[in-house]
């Protein structure tokens, strides 16, 4: 071994341009049976005396060697990541791709037409729990458990005894006890009902509550609120219709529809027809008495009894289904892009 083989093998490290190259060479001077391991091995066999400079000569080439290795692997590693770097960067010059523009479901711009109305004539807006418990979703509605109401309603119950909410007037309740009257409310969001589905019902669908409780509220503040809803969805000339009906947390109650005059009667020969909006009626007095036992328990001041409110409680797909001609209640949650598609890049 000698500096011959130092220099050439110096001269092979530094012309390997790739790291496997790098690595052929490695072997080949310092590998198991490379050129420098068999001349370490073969020291032994020298005369003891020649064996120490023999030695030192070898080591001194391994050492250069193996410096020559280490600087040219990091040479190689990072010209080898600067080659990924620069062929893996994002050009961010290049135009983005065009993502097709969302749009507000129908049910979501039907409650925004019937929030801004509301909020126009001073309500608050809210939302509450999807998940209730019996106690606000019927009892303190006045709907005890053997109440023949409960059949009406069938219910999906949790394994822990609660239920998703059946309608939307369990938040009157949680409204009341935190809060003092004079209030006027409406709560939008979600119910849930265990019912087989057809064309006009779905197991989930909306509903929008109102509650206004005071002194001296009447029904006719009632039938003058549903109107200017009606007024607010359809025009000026919008008619409304009251029937006597059955809650048992209104006393009296009613169902309400209003007049929805088709835009292209004309044509279609149907005029227009009524549309069976919701349910309402003038809060219940036990309603007001299960509040403020409720109220009592949490330490609050009982306030409700002898006040006066109405309430009434709607469903938004019915509006969305006549404004958008949309035949089908289970087309709005069934997430077919034809049809929700219709609905894309309008804000309003
Ligand atoms: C009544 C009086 C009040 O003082 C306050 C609220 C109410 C409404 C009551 N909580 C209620 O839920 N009545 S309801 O069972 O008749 O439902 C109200 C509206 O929800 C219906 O008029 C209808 O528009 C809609 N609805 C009911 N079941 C539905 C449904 N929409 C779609 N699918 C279903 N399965």
């Amino acid at each position: 071994m000698t500096e011959n083989h130092q220099e050439e093998a110096v001269a092979a490290i530094t012309q390997a341009d790739t790291l496997d190259g790098l690595q052929a060479v490695k072997t080949r001077y310092v590998g198991k049976s490379g050129l420098v391991t068999r001349e370490l091995g073969a020291l032994g066999k020298l005369p003891p005396k020649e064996r120490k400079a023999r030695g030192a000569q070898i080591n001194a080439v391994r050492q250069a060697i193996d410096a020559a290795l280490t600087e040219r692997e990091s040479t190689l590693k990072r010209t080898a990541l600067d080659a990924r770097l620069a062929s893996e960067a994002i050009d961010v010059t290049l135009p983005g791709l065009p993502l097709p523009a969302g749009g507000l479901h129908p049910i979501n711009r039907v409650y925004d037409d019937l929030t801004r109305i509301y909020e126009r004539l001073g309500y608050a807006v809210i939302e509450g729990p999807e998940v209730e418990d019996e106690h606000h979703n019927f009892e303190a509605l006045n709907v005890p458990w053997y109440h023949p109401a409960r059949d009406l309603q069938d219910t999906f119950w949790l394994e822990d005894g609660r239920l998703l909410r059946t309608h939307t007037s369990p938040m009157q309740i949680r409204y009341m006890v935190d809060h003092e009257p004079a209030l006027k409310i409406v709560v939008r969001g979600k119910v849930y009902r265990y019912e087989a589905t057809d064309a006009t019902h779905e197991a989930m669908f909306h509903q929008l509550e109102g509650l206004v409780v005071g002194d001296g509220i009447s029904m006719a503040d009632l039938k003058g609120t549903i109107a200017e809803m009606a007024r607010g969805l359809y025009g000026p000339s919008a008619k409304v219709r009251f029937q006597p009906s059955y809650y048992p947390f209104t006393e009296p109650g009613a169902d309400f529809a209003v007049w929805w005059d088709n835009p292209r009667g004309a044509v279609s020969g149907q005029p227009g027809k009524w549309l069976e909006l919701g349910g309402c009626g003038m809060v219940h007095p036990n309603v007001f008495k299960a509040v403020d036992d409720l109220r009592e328990a949490e330490g609050k001041p009982r306030v409700y009894e002898g006040k006066t409110g109405f309430a009434f409680g709607l469903g938004p797909e019915r509006i969305a289904m006549l404004k958008y001609g949309i035949p089908d209640i289970r087309y709005f949650y069934a997430n077919d892009p034809r049809v929700l598609g219709q609905f894309r890049g309008e804000l309003g």
